[in-house]
């Protein structure tokens, strides 16, 4: 395990007190915000969103990594290390499962005051067809010893965050990691990942926020304690403030958007629409959880009525749902709520965290009919 080093002074954005006071962007937020696309909403019409569309959030460089002299290296607490070439991992038993990834900062943007990071509004989503081998076959075939609680996944990019000069690296417990589901990941939709997807391999942990599925995957190590590195303890935590540890961020959180309808006007994005019957249509996930129901209000949330949902591409992804509006002239807040197969049910108003995580609020779209 590399141990973390602190940075050096660093420039700080903004007072620095990590959330910003207004709702303009610090032109660090937009930098980042370019670099880490969002699935653009009309997307939401696939069942598989094409590999181009499917949001991307990279914490520091794409590193450069030739296949070739790549290596996957299983170790610490396990009976039999092993190093592993791609042409290896392909051999073994394979899997494909379509899976609804979503960063756990999807929504942090529409937090006030705004914690200052990635600036997601809801865009921080897509399904793809991920294929590779099962995590846990390789563990077996290594031999994790009694002593080990969690394993370690260690990325190939290195940079600097919240002061700590760090690989980017995150731990589950075995018993997370043993679950038949998590995939050691080397095909995106049929095809080898690309370089900003996490070439040439990738841990997928379904159900899970985005940041588990550590990609540029080269170390797996079985470890006897919590890991306690920056991705682990400094950030990923629903807490009131940075200083405070809070609970852990791990599932994702139930949510439904829609194809936002008719037209777009191109700077504010309030939607036309021509009056009579309007389809309105989107997708519901809830992690590892089923959605039991979507709600549709055209009222801006005083009234709901339900919409019908379609069938999930997997127990792993999210599933259609439609809704036919009688549309009149007016302006209108469409908004749409899903509820878990547990009876939780997406907030109208979203509880405030520091790290600006987790924010499943309901979503608004603007429309305006004629
Ligand atoms: N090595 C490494 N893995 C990573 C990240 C990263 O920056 N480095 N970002 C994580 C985060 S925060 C998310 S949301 C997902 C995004 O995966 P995608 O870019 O393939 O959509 O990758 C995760 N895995
Ligand atoms: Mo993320």
């Amino acid at each position: 395990m590399t141990r973390e080093k602190t940075a050096p002074d660093l420039p700080v954005v903004g007072d620095g007190s990590g959330v910003a006071p207004g709702a303009e962007f610090y032109p660090e937020e937009v930098r980042l915000a370019l670099r880490n696309r969002g699935m653009p909403l009309e997307a939401l019409r696939y069942d598989i969103t094409p590999v181009g569309m499917h949001y991307l959030l990279v914490h520091f460089d794409i590193p450069d990594v030739i296949a070739d002299d790549w290596r996957l290296e299983v170790g610490g607490l396990v009976s039999r290390p092993l190093s592993l070439s791609l042409e290896e991992l392909r051999k073994r038993p394979k899997v494909t499962l379509p899976v609804t990834m979503e960063c756990a900062g999807n929504g942090r943007a529409l937090m006030a005051p705004r914690p200052v990071s990635q600036p997601w509004h809801a865009e921080a989503i897509g399904t793809a067809e991920w294929a590779g081998t099962p995590l846990r076959g390789l563990l077996e075939d290594a031999g994790v010893k009694d002593d080990a609680i969690e394993i370690l996944f260690t990325g190939l990019d290195r940079g600097v965050q919240g002061d700590v000069v760090q690989w980017y690296q995150r731990s589950l417990t075995v018993q997370e990691a043993m679950r038949s589901e998590v995939l050691l990941s080397y095909e995106m939709n049929g095809r080898p990942l690309e370089p900003q997807h996490g070439y040439p391999l990738r841990l997928l942990v379904p159900g899970w926020y985005g940041m588990t599925s550590v990609k540029w995957l080269a170390g797996i190590e079985a470890i006897a304690e919590p890991f306690e590195g920056y991705q682990m303890t400094g950030s990923y935590r629903y807490s009131q403030s940075l200083d405070e540890l809070g609970e852990p961020v791990s599932l994702i959180n139930v949510r439904a958007l829609m194809v936002p309808p008719g037209i777009p006007d191109f700077m504010t994005r309030v939607r036309l629409v021509a009056a009579g019957t309007a389809t309105i249509s989107g997708r519901a996930w809830a992690g590892r959880l089923d959605v039991s129901r979507v709600d549709v209000s055209t009222d801006g949330g005083a009234t709901w009525s339900k919409a019908s949902l379609g069938d999930p591409v997997s127990p792993y992804a999210w599933r259609p749902w439609r809704f036919e509006w009688e549309a009149k002239p007016g302006r209108y807040t469409l908004c749409v709520r899903a509820t878990d197969s547990e009876g939780n049910e997406q907030p109208l108003e979203q509880r405030w965290n520091a790290h600006g995580m987790g924010n499943n609020v309901c979503q608004r779209v603007e429309v305006l009919v004629e």
